[in-house]
């Protein structure tokens, strides 16, 4: 209800409520929306089925084969971004689920004059109805010359949360493939965001560029194809959105409590693994996942997705890494551990989230 009063301008607003039967079909079909979002139901894999789905993570292929390549400072319109670029469509062009990736390429104006943005889309089954989308930034902040030539790594700020998305994608191909092959009605997309930092000052105008983009361009294409009173954004189901992760021991809490449930599952699987022994320096005290701990609202880039209605999970901890926006967020500083335990966490939730099981080995008979 509260979403309805805000969705709408006043005009149409009192308009509605002069007519009781458009105001009431209306909160219905708000209610049949909501419920349908709701109610999605996760699997939850046997152990048989976690250690199968999880056997293919890696973090020093990760490292190698996805982390490196991103490691370099990576302006919007620059070279380091567009081989950051090639790098990202590469790697999911080579994998056998057979990923559609396309870009959405515009200009903008900066403080520093008109740049060029791209955001990179890849989606595992594109004519699917709804889409689970895990998204982070890959551009840099930008630090102008006078800083004596320091090259800022934005390690946590974002390239490791990038670099797990891509080992997520590797380590699940063939689950993602045959989950593809049974056309289901839900579907995964990865977005890679570009120019999410201010280049100058963050203000409403400067920062954000890509999500800004994407989600206006979401908002006015038709989905399913041909629709005319749904569009991309309505096929989104949940919108997780990683950022500043890599540092040791995070935290996350709840900042949409129509999301924490989702939070609830993280801890859920978190306490699954640490139980099967298949967690690292991850002693009983300690716990990543927070549902229960509200923080305070952070701009990032969710903010125009939320603004327009879409169901938001921003895994970005709190507080933030000691080394945000220095030039000790770098490789070194890096946490392999958290890296790699959150990597098992949240592979195992987009598989429990999308009701892929893997093959369990030990009890063949139930492959799907
Ligand atoms: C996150 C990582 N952000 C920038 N790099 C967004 C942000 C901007 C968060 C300003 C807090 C303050
Ligand atoms: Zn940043």
């Amino acid at each position: 209800m509260a979403f309805l009063f805000f969705a709408l301008p006043l005009q149409a607003m009192s308009h509605l409520l002069l007519q009781p039967h458009i105001f009431f079909c209306v909160v219905l079909c708000n209610i049949k929306k909501k419920l349908r979002c709701l109610t999605h139901r996760a699997a939850t894999l046997t152990a048989g089925e976690i250690r199968s789905a999880l056997a293919h993570t890696d973090l020093d292929k990760m490292w190698q084969r996805d982390l490196t390549p991103l490691l370099v400072t990576r302006y919007p319109g620059t070279a380091g971004s567009l081989a950051v670029q090639q790098h990202i469509k590469t790697t999911l062009g080579s994998l056998e689920a057979g990923w559609s990736v396309t870009e959405d390429s515009f200009e903008a104006q900066t403080p520093y004059g008109p740049r060029t943005f791209t955001n990179l889309i890849a989606t595992l089954d594109p004519s699917a109805k709804r889409r689970l989308v895990l998204a982070c930034h890959y551009d840099s902040k930008y630090y102008p010359p006078q800083w004596h030539g320091k090259e800022f790594q934005g390690a946590t700020d974002s390239a490791a949360p990038c670099a797990m998305m891509l080992e997520l994608a590797r380590a699940l191909d063939q689950e993602l493939k045959t989950h593809k092959s049974s056309s289901p009605d839900l579907t995964l997309q990865l977005l890679f965001f570009d120019g999410e930092e201010a280049m100058f000052q963050w203000t409403a105008t400067d920062s954000l560029y890509g999500s800004r983009h994407l989600a206006q361009q979401m908002e006015s294409t038709p989905h399913p194809a041909g629709a005319d009173d749904t569009n991309l954004l309505h096929g989104i189901d949940l919108f997780v959105l990683m950022d500043l992760i890599g540092a040791p021991t995070p935290r996350f809490g709840s900042q949409f409590s129509s999301t924490s449930r989702w939070l609830t599952r993280l801890q859920n699987i978190e306490r699954r693994l640490h139980s099967m022994g298949l967690l690292i320096d991850h002693p009983a005290d300690v716990q990543y996942f927070w549902p229960n701990m509200p923080v305070g609202f952070v701009q990032d880039d969710h903010v125009p997705f939320l603004n327009r209605g879409v169901r938001i999970l921003h895994l970005i901890p709190t507080p933030f890494p000691s080394v945000w926006h220095t030039f000790d967020d770098n490789e070194e500083n890096l946490d392999r551990s958290s890296i790699q335990n959150l990597n098992k966490i949240i592979q195992l939730f987009a598989l429990e989230y999308l009701n892929a099981r893997p093959i369990d080995p030990q009890n063949p008979q139930n492959a799907p």
